[in-house]
């Protein structure tokens, strides 16, 4: 009964015949992609449940951030955190512009807006920090700095569906935000992802990026390329939709089982949230020591359970494709942080399991 392999996450996934019930339609309907009315529905949802403005699905998150680096058509340098997945940097890199690491925040892991403005130079064009895990970035600093220097901002929200500030989406920050709904997302729709924005002109700029730079009339009016979620895809999301608030809640809840189950443990620290609410869409432990990261892994590992190394290593000493840029505070955070398994119904037997080894160490 103990056996069974427990993993990082597990996706969300709706009955399969509540997923048919929506693909009915599709297969009637003969439409697979080209924003049908399923990919329609799914932006109306999901833009009412997080009480946002405007969102465009596209298909995935890292085509996300691309778009929204070229609907604000920003060229040079971005200031961005090297504590993320490699996805941020490629996605800078292959819109031609420069990643600029600013280093971390060791509670909150999210980017230290202490350290943005000694990065800006007459090259910078932009801001892009991640709310890491799920956790808001401090927005109300990273604007005024912003503002101050007439830098744009794109939040990396990949993690943040759920995740809210004043009550509001943490989507809704930012010149423009870039999510995921890959199936290792708190909602998923297999591979998938949006923009959100509160300016109608982006929102209709970026409509027309997704489709290959057309207007409603088909006239192609700028470069454009093609971000478009499918039908069969955007069909999982409205699936997914039915289950949304149960999965926000037993995240906290569960999440908290953990807390409450390791927090004794003084080798362990956990990430801080000092701004606004998360979404608990990963359970990432700090150790005193990657030694004794390494030996708790390989425990877990033996009995079946694997947790990641979200984010290691730090993504400034990727020298094969960037410059290396000092972030002494991410490259040694990345070396000691481990998210364990936090998925939709994990069962408190699970986290006891997953906690039990961490004794005796
Ligand atoms: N920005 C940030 C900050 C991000 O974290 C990401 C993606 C992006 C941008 C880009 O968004 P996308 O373009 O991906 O939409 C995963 C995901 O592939 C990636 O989406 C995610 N971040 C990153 C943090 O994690 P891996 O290599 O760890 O995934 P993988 O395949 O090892 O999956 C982890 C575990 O999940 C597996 O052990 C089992 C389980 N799993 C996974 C998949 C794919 C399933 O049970 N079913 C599945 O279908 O990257």
């Amino acid at each position: 009964m103990n056996n069974k392999s427990i993993y990082v996450t597990k996706p969300t996934l709706a009955p399969l015949e509540e997923y048919f019930d929506v693909l009915k339609g599709v297969w009637e309907r003969g439409i697979l992609t080209h924003n049908g009315p399923v990919v329609q529905n799914l932006e109306k949802q999901l833009a009412e449940k997080l009480n946002i403005n405007y969102l465009i699905a596209v298909s995935n998150g890292t085509i996300a951030l691309q778009m929204a680096i070229k609907a604000l058509d920003l060229k040079g340098e971005i200031i961005t955190t090297p504590f993320t997945w490699i996805a941020t940097v490629s996605a800078i890199k292959w819109e031609g512009c420069s990643p600029i690491f600013c280093d971390i925040d060791p509670h909150t892991l999210n980017l230290d807006p202490k350290k943005i403005e000694e990065l800006i130079t007459d090259k910078t064009v932009a801001i892009m920090p991640v709310h890491v895990f799920g956790n808001p970035c401090d927005v109300n600093t990273i604007e005024s700095i912003a503002k101050k220097h007439n830098l744009k901002v794109i939040y990396d929200a990949a993690h943040a569906v759920g995740s809210t500030y004043n009550g509001k989406s943490i989507l809704e920050y930012g010149d423009i935000s870039a999510t995921s709904f890959h199936a290792t997302k708190l909602f998923n729709t297999a591979e998938g992802g949006a923009c959100i924005t509160t300016n109608n002109e982006l929102y209709e700029k970026i409509q027309r990026i997704r489709f290959f730079g057309h207007n409603q009339s088909k006239d192609i009016v700028e470069d454009g390329f093609n971000g478009k979620m499918t039908e069969v895809h955007a069909a999982l999301g409205v699936a997914n939709m039915k289950y949304y608030d149960d999965v926000l809640s037993d995240r906290k809840k569960k999440y908290n089982y953990y807390h409450n189950a390791l927090s004794p443990l003084n080798f362990l620290y956990f990430q801080k949230f000092e701004i606004g609410e998360p979404n608990y869409s990963y359970f990432p432990v700090i150790f005193d020591s990657e030694e004794r990261l390494l030996k708790i892994e390989n425990k877990l590992n033996k009995e079946k359970i694997f947790p990641r190394r979200y984010f290691y290593p730090s993504i400034n000493t990727y020298t094969n494709i960037v410059d290396y840029q000092k972030c002494p505070v991410s490259e040694n955070i990345s070396k000691r942080i481990l998210c364990l398994p936090l998925f939709w119904n994990i069962s408190n037997n699970q986290i006891n399991r997953i906690a039990n080894a961490f004794n005796d160490h």
